[in-house]
């Protein structure tokens, strides 16, 4: 049994997508950050970084419980856990440069372009050209290697194509003010549709719909969120 800790965010998006295909069988612990429980000492016990997702295995490597956090340690446990969504042998280095691509770089810089756009109390241009543009940047990385491709690595659907999605679903959040949000990457739009239309994806969508996660933004959500802005006084 993986227990999979979760909040509906970009990132674990990714690990419910791969528990949907894979139907490993998973039970989930929603961890509400808009309300600080990613830092009670429990789960700082299994993720000590305090974010979202994180999986405890209670059937890991020699039969003993392991945890593991970060989307991108996850993806890749349970595919060779599984064996699957790995793809050929001979693609390893090009899923794992595209693994780590999306982990330091799409997915960071997406992030950022969001909050600085979305979140962030004064409009700071610089910062919004800045990760905007970066993350428009690695659209364009990825969209450029897609053309004639039909999957980021090799000729199979991976966890690479997972990972990309979980952060496409934000799209409209990046490209801010943008009608069509991938309009300007078509190779990307392509595989965004085809992982999106897969079912899996509807059900990962689906994962806690019913939890009541705290939706409003107010000082309790900015202090749990965005700790490095209210430091603890000397
Ligand atoms: N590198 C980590 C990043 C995890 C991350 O930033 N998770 C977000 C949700 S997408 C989160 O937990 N935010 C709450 C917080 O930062 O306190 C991963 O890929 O899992």
């Amino acid at each position: 049994m993986i227990r999979f800790y979760f909040h509906p965010s970009p990132n674990p998006a990714k690990v419910a997508l791969f528990l949907e295909e894979s139907h490993l069988p998973y039970e989930v612990v929603p961890v509400d950050t808009s309300k600080g429980e990613q830092h009670a000492p429990a789960f700082r016990a299994i993720n000590p970084n305090g974010k979202v997702p994180a999986i405890v295995d209670t059937d890991g490597p020699g039969g003993r419980e392991a945890r593991v956090f970060d989307s991108t340690a996850i993806l890749i446990y349970l595919a060779e856990k599984t064996g699957q969504f790995l793809g050929a042998p001979e693609d390893r280095p090009e899923l794992l440069s595209w693994l780590l691509f999306i982990a330091s770089g799409l997915g960071p810089f997406s992030g950022q372009a969001v909050h600085f756009q979305h979140v962030a109390p004064d409009s700071l241009d610089y910062a919004v050209n800045r990760y905007r543009r970066e993350a428009e940047r690695h659209y364009r990385v990825l969209d450029d290697h897609l053309a004639g491709r039909a999957f980021i690595a090799g000729d199979a659907y991976t966890i690479a194509d997972m990972s990309a999605w979980g952060w496409l679903t934000r799209a409209s959040r990046i490209q801010k003010g943008e009608a069509e949000p991938l309009a300007a990457y078509p190779n990307l739009k392509r595989l965004f549709e085809t992982v999106n239309a897969r079912p899996a994806a509807a059900r990962a969508q689906a994962v806690a719909k019913d939890h009541p996660f705290k939706r409003t933004v107010d000082e309790e959500t900015r202090r749990a969120l965005f700790p490095s802005n209210y430091p603890e006084p000397r």
